[in-house]
C-alpha cells in the first residue's frame, strides 16, 4: 500500500492547489508529489494548471524571489546561474543502473542503483526547507498526439519553472483527460537549486548531482540552475525518451526540424538535422528564406508507414553569442522587442539592457553579469579575465515569435513528413560540403555514426583534434551505442519512403588554411539536397555516397546567392580523399569498440566493406580523386 500523503499535502498547499492535484485522481502522481513534499520538506507547494494566470504567477514569483530581474523592456528578464554552473555538468550527470545492468552501461557515466539512490536521497533530504516550490504539468511534443509524453516537474526554482512554461507545452488538461493505463506512464522530474547566495545562485556546487533513472522514468537534479542541468523536460527527458524509444521502436534525436522552401517549384520539404555543438545546427535551422519548426530535439515515429517528426519543444534555449543584426537578423530583432525573453549569463549595463559577446554593438565598461558586479578587466579567482558575458550565455524565448516559423508543422499533432536528414560535422580536410547516402542504412552508418567535430581555438586543449560524435547525440544516448545504432537502422524497415540522408561539412579549409565557403553557402547545400529529393539533379557516385555536379551547384549559387562558384573551388571541395576517409572510418570503428564492445558485427562489416571500396578506388585513381573521375 502506498503511503497516504493527503494530510501532509493539505498542510503545504492552498485549497486551490490541492484541488488541482486531487482532480487528476492519479495515485502515482500523488505519491510522487507526496514523497518529495515530505523528503525535501518545502514550506509551501503551488500547483499549476494551464491557465495564463498560473503562467504569469510563476514569472512574477521568479522576479519576487530574486531569481530573475526585470530589464529595460519590462517583458524581458535576466537570470544568472552560479559562477561555475553555466554549462552541463557531464561528470556529475549519471545513470542510476541496477547491478545486473551495470556491465552493459560501462561506457556511459553510470552509478550502481542503490549507491546512487542513497547518495541523491541524502543530498536532497530537507533541501527545500523554507522554500516555496512549484509543481507543473507538461507534454513533450504536442498534447493528445501519438508523440505525447506527459511529464511532471517539481522544483524550488521559479526560474526553472518560468523557463519551462516558455519552452514546453503546459499539459494539465492532458493529465486531466488521461485514462487508466495511461495514468501510470509519465516522466517525473524533481529539482532543487539548493542553498542560494545573496544573488540567488546555487552555493553547493560540489553537491551538484543529476541522476537519471531510466528504469523508472524519474530524474533527480540537485544543486544546480543552468537549464541544461536543471530543466527536466530538456536533456533529462531526452535521455528517458531515448531509452523508451529504443524499447518501443521509435527514435528521439538531437535534431532540429525545418522546411526548405522552393518558391520556384512551390514546394516545402521537411528536413531534420543533427550537428555537434558549434557545427552550424541553429544557423542551418534558421537559414534565411526557409522555415523553422524546432531547433534542438525531435521525436520520430512511423505513422502508417510514413516517417513523421515533431519538435518536442515549444520554445528555444538558444546560444546568444554571435547573435547580431547581420548574421541572425530574425532572432536579433526579436531579442530587441518588448516581449517575453529570459536572458541568462549576459551583461546588464547601467542602462538595464542586455549585452553579449558578438552582439555587434559596443558594450558598456561595467555592469552586472554571471560574475557579479563586473568592470572591464576584472579577473576571477583563477586570474582569468572575465568577459562581458559567458560564452554559453543564452536566451529563452517562444519559437512562435519568429517570423520564419512553420506554423503548420509546429502545430501538427501527427508531426511533419520528413524527406531529408542532415548530419553535419566539423572537419577541415576530409568530408565534402554535401553528400547523399544511397540508402537509409548507409546514411546511419556512414553519415550519422561517423560524425566528428574538430576542436577549435575556442575550446581548451589542442586545435584540430577530432571528437567522435555519433548522431551528435552521444551525451544523451542512454543505452549501449551499438544497440542504439541498430535501432536507428531498423527504424525505417518497411517504410515506403524513408528520408534521404545527407552529410554536411561547412568547415573545409583551403590550402591557405582559410575556410573555403561562406556562411551563406549552407543554403546551397540544403537546396541541392532538396532538389535531389525531388529528382531534379544527377549525382556522381563516390565510395561513400553521391555528390553534386558542378553545373547544378553553379546554378544554385547564381539563383540563390547571386554568386559565382568557380570550378576550381568545386574540384577542391569535392575531391575524394581516400586515406583521410579510411582514417575516419578506423577512428569510428575504434570508438564503437570502446563504447560498446557488443556492437553487432554487421556494423563493422559495413565499415570494413567501405574501406575496401575506398582502397580499390585509391588503386585506380590515386589518393585524391577529383570529382571528374567519378561516374554519374
Ligand atoms: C545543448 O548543449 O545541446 C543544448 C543546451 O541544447 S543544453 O540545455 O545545455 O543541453
Ligand atoms: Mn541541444
Amino acid at each position: 500500500m502506498s503511503k497516504n500523503y493527503e494530510q501532509l499535502l493539505k498542510s503545504k498547499m492552498s485549497e486551490a492547489s490541492f484541488n488541482k492535484l486531487a482532480a487528476l485522481s492519479n495515485p502515482k502522481l500523488m505519491a510522487f508529489v507526496g514523497f518529495f513534499a515530505e523528503h525535501c520538506d518545502p514550506k509551501s507547494i503551488y500547483v499549476c494548471d494551464d491557465s495564463a494566470e498560473d503562467t504569469r504567477y510563476v514569472r512574477d514569483q521568479a522576479i519576487v524571489k530574486g531569481e530573475e530581474a526585470v530589464l529595460a523592456h519590462p517583458e524581458q528578464t535576466i537570470h544568472w546561474d552560479g559562477y561555475g554552473d553555466q554549462a552541463r555538468d557531464k561528470e556529475n550527470t549519471k545513470f542510476l543502473v541496477y547491478k545486473e545492468n551495470l556491465p552493459n552501461m560501462k561506457a556511459l557515466n553510470s552509478i550502481e542503483y542503490e549507491q546512487g539512490h542513497a547518495e541523491i536521497m541524502s543530498i536532497s533530504k530537507g533541501i527545500m526547507r523554507g522554500k516555496d516550490v512549484v509543481v507543473q504539468f507538461f507534454s513533450e511534443g504536442p498534447t493528445e498526439s501519438p508523440f505525447t509524453i506527459p511529464c511532471i516537474q517539481f522544483t524550488d526554482s521559479w526560474y526553472v519553472a518560468h523557463s519551462e512554461f516558455i519552452l514546453y507545452r503546459s499539459a494539465y488538461n492532458h493529465f486531466l483527460k488521461m485514462n487508466d493505463p495511461e495514468k501510470d506512464h509519465f516522466f517525473r522530474f524533481i529539482h532543487s537549486a539548493g542553498e542560494l547566495d545573496e544573488r540567488g545562485c546555487t552555493v553547493n556546487l560540489d553537491k551538484r548531482r543529476i541522476y537519471m533513472d531510466t528504469q523508472n522514468n524519474i530524474v533527480y537534479s540537485m544543486n544546480d540552475q543552468y537549464a541544461g542541468n536543471s530543466i527536466g523536460l530538456k536533456k533529462h527527458a531526452m535521455r528517458l525518451a531515448i531509452n523508451q524509444a529504443g524499447k518501443e521502436g521509435w527514435l528521439c534525436e538531437h535534431m532540429f526540424v525545418m522546411a526548405a522552401v522552393n518558391k520556384k517549384k512551390n514546394r516545402k520539404t521537411y528536413f531534420c538535422g543533427a550537428y555537434p555543438s558549434a557545427c552550424g545546427k541553429t544557423s542551418t535551422a534558421m537559414i534565411p528564406g526557409e522555415k523553422i519548426v524546432g531547433d534542438d530535439i525531435a521525436y520520430f515515429r512511423n505513422l502508417d508507414g510514413e516517417f513523421r517528426a515533431v519538435n518536442v519543444e515549444f520554445g528555444m534555449f538558444g546560444i546568444i553569442k554571435d547573435v547580431n543584426a547581420k548574421d541572425d537578423p530574425v532572432i536579433f530583432e526579436n531579442l530587441m522587442k518588448n516581449q517575453e525573453v529570459i536572458f541568462s549569463n549576459v551583461l546588464v549595463g547601467p542602462d538595464n539592457k542586455p549585452y553579449w559577446l558578438g552582439m555587434g554593438v559596443t558594450p558598456p565598461d561595467e555592469g552586472k553579469n554571471h560574475f557579479g558586479a563586473w568592470k572591464k578587466g576584472v579577473k576571477d579567482v583563477k586570474g582569468n579575465e572575465v568577459d562581458i558575458a559567458h560564452g554559453n550565455a543564452r536566451y529563452t524565448m517562444r519559437l512562435d515569435y519568429l517570423d520564419n516559423i512553420d506554423k503548420e508543422g509546429f502545430e501538427a499533432k501527427d508531426g511533419v513528413m520528413v524527406e531529408g536528414i542532415l548530419y553535419g560535422g566539423r572537419d577541415s580536410d576530409t568530408t565534402v560540403p554535401v553528400e547523399e547516402s544511397p540508402d537509409w542504412k548507409d546514411g546511419v552508418l556512414l553519415k550519422a555514426a561517423t560524425l566528428e567535430s574538430e576542436t577549435t581555438s575556442a575550446t581548451l586543449g589542442a586545435e584540430g583534434v577530432r571528437k567522435p560524435s555519433p548522431m551528435a547525440n552521444l551525451d544523451f544516448v542512454s543505452y549501449p551505442l551499438g544497440t542504439y545504432t541498430m535501432n536507428n537502422i531498423r527504424f525505417c524497415e518497411g517504410m515506403k519512403n524513408p528520408p534521404k540522408v545527407f552529410s554536411n561539412n561547412y568547415f573545409m579549409k583551403g590550402p591557405d588554411g582559410k575556410f573555403m565557403t561562406s556562411k551563406l553557402a549552407k543554403k546551397i547545400w540544403l537546396h541541392w539536397a532538396e532538389g535531389r529529393i525531388h529528382g531534379d539533379y544527377e549525382a556522381l557516385d563516390t565510395p561513400t555516397g553521391k555528390i553534386p555536379l558542378y553545373a547544378d551547384l553553379n546554378d544554385l549559387f547564381k539563383n540563390y546567392l547571386d554568386e559565382d562558384f568557380s570550378e576550381a573551388d568545386y574540384t577542391y571541395l569535392f575531391t575524394f580523399r581516400c586515406t583521410k576517409w579510411i582514417e575516419k572510418l578506423e577512428r569510428t570503428k575504434a570508438f564503437y569498440t570502446k563504447m560498446d564492445p557488443d556492437t553487432p558485427k554487421e556494423i563493422f562489416d559495413y565499415w570494413n566493406e567501405t574501406i575496401e571500396k575506398i582502397k580499390t578506388a585509391r588503386e585506380q585513381f590515386g589518393d585524391e580523386i577529383k570529382p571528374g573521375d567519378f561516374k554519374a
